[in-house]
């Protein structure tokens, strides 16, 4: 396959997890090819994305000779790689505000994704993953209690979790608020307008279109186009 013409290709819309990337990409203004793979639709069967992808999973971000999965490994990368001095998206590596960061960055990926991952497999995706109520319900519990913690962070009235600078925490944090959101999880009314003024960023605007397609929301909720 070509290299994409910028050297940057992006697998997978449709997702909070392929939304990341997206929202970097666009927060950084970089231009950059996309490939619309839908999770659980033919065209995970994209020949070109199993010739690259062996686990079948997205986001994939390809970048010159790089190829990396996991989004929050790709936002990190995105944010470092073409990091600017005029807005930054990440503490400097070394310092003891980026150790903050970044253990909140851990903590969002462990202890907030992967709880609504359970969700997603336990509740909507039962025919592949088997129905289990216990696990979810434990989930719900789980993913509240982290929340707890996310408040606890953002007091005072900070408008992102360092104090008022945005950062890769941020991004990460926000797709897992909306995604409980919009799995009706419920998550603290203190959250409500820490998430709606990140909302109002014109890169979540720019990203929300590309990533969330007619076609791929209606994968999303088992609906036909
Ligand atoms: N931890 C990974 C999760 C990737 C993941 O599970 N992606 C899903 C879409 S959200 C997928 O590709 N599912 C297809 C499958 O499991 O067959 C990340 O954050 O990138």
């Amino acid at each position: 396959m070509k290299q994409a013409a910028t050297g940057r290709r992006l697998w997978g819309i449709g997702t909070p997890r392929t939304f990341r990337p997206h929202w970097m990409l666009a927060e950084l203004g970089l231009e950059y090819e996309t490939r619309d793979i839908i999770t659980r639709t033919s065209n995970m069967e994209d020949s070109d994305f199993t010739a690259l992808s062996k686990r079948g999973k997205t986001p994939l971000y390809e970048d010159g000779d790089l190829m990396i999965g996991e989004s929050a490994a790709i936002v990190l990368f995105l944010a470092e790689h073409y990091r600017s001095p005029i807005q930054s998206f990440l503490p400097k590596i070394g310092t003891k505000e980026r150790a903050r960061h970044d253990e909140l960055c851990f903590f969002i990926m462990t202890e907030m994704d992967a709880p609504l991952y359970i969700i997603r497999r336990h509740a909507g995706l039962p025919e592949i993953y088997g129905e289990s109520i216990v696990a979810v319900d434990a989930a719900r519990e789980y993913f509240l209690r982290s929340t707890k913690e996310i408040e606890r962070r953002l007091s005072d009235d900070q408008s992102s979790l360092l104090g008022d600078t945005f950062t890769v925490a941020d991004l990460l944090l926000k797709t897992c608020l909306d995604w409980a959101g919009f799995i009706h999880v419920p998550t603290p009314e203190s959250l409500s307008a820490y998430s709606a003024a990140i909302a109002e960023r014109p890169a979540y605007q720019v990203a929300t279109a590309k990533n969330f397609t007619p076609a791929s929301m209606a994968a999303l909720l088992g609906t036909p186009e």
